[in-house]
């Protein structure tokens, strides 16, 4: 059986206050170390972003965001490396692009800032498209999906439609990939749905982009008895777990923050898959 390994998206959170990596790369400096870092570990593409989007997040200025993302993205991708900008804005995905980005990660399918379709299209890259219901700081008030097919039925749907805005701005269809934005605006029971039912997402005939990267419902899953969630760092063997599922389920790309478990995973499933005949 031939082999289609998703691609591997190394996450650089250059943010003070992310949910994952708790600013540990918040600098320039540490954030392209740790780029070239992920690079080495076997990331074909890195997403630099500005902005956390954990629960409760408050947004950072344009400026701010501009500050920490565009040094970032000029220096590894002067390197030669694949970046992608994970921004909701125009204005970073215009200055992202200019700066060597070649992808746009849009958190909120063009929801956010509906300008920033009219940019990628200009500008010929690729567009993550992720589900998205709002803002960090009350999407959990959004995560009801009581409608006939429940969460899967209704994330097909709003993906559906923000794919027609993106091609209606004229991003080209083959440029498109859509992501179920797991933990944005889902409860944990919403997104292990999403995990089981991503055929369903896939049926609407754009590659996937899956991040399940120690989010919280991992968190929750691994919890002590006491009910105390599982440290965000110690979240990687059933993130591991998750990218070996999705590889057989044959996405297109996973964003990880732990690229070196994920790639060693990856090499063992292709080794297994040559074997399958
Ligand atoms: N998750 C986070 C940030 N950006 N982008 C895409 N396309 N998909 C995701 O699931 C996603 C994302 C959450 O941020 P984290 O790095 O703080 O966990």
């Amino acid at each position: 059986m031939a082999s289609s390994l998703p691609l591997l998206m190394g996450v650089v959170n250059v943010t003070p206050d992310s949910f994952s990596d708790g600013g540990r790369w918040a600098t320039p400096d540490t954030a392209i170390a740790h780029g070239r870092d992920l690079l080495a570990d076997g990331a074909d593409i890195l997403d630099i972003g500005g902005e956390s989007t954990r629960p409760g997040a408050t947004r950072p200025l344009v400026e701010e965001e501009l500050g920490r993302v565009v040094p970032v993205i000029r220096e590894l991708s002067a390197g030669g490396a694949t970046v992608s900008v994970d921004t909701m804005r125009s204005e970073v995905a215009e200055q992202a692009v200019a700066s060597g980005a070649t992808i746009v990660n849009d958190v909120s399918g063009g929801l956010a800032d509906p300008r920033i379709l009219d940019v990628v299209a200009a500008a010929g890259t690729t567009y993550v498209c992720m589900h998205w219901r709002g803002h960090s700081d009350r999407m959990q008030d959004l995560a009801e999906y009581d409608g006939p097919g429940g969460v899967v039925a209704a994330v097909r749907v709003e993906l559906a439609q923000r794919a027609e805005a993106a091609l209606a701005a004229g991003i080209a269809e083959a440029r498109i990939v859509l992501d179920p934005g797991l933990g944005f605006a889902k409860k944990a029971q919403h997104n292990w749905e999403l995990l089981r039912g991503l055929s369903s997402l896939q049926s609407l005939g754009y590659p996937l982009l899956v991040g399940a990267s120690r989010k919280s419902f991992l968190g929750s899953l691994l919890a002590a008895s006491d009910g105390t969630p599982r440290a965000v760092d110690d979240r990687e063997s059933a993130t591991t777990a998750l990218t070996v599922l999705l590889a057989q389920q044959r996405v297109w790309g996973l964003r990880v923050h732990d690229v070196r478990s994920s790639r060693d995973a990856l090499r063992a499933f292709a080794r297994w898959e040559e074997g399958v005949t």
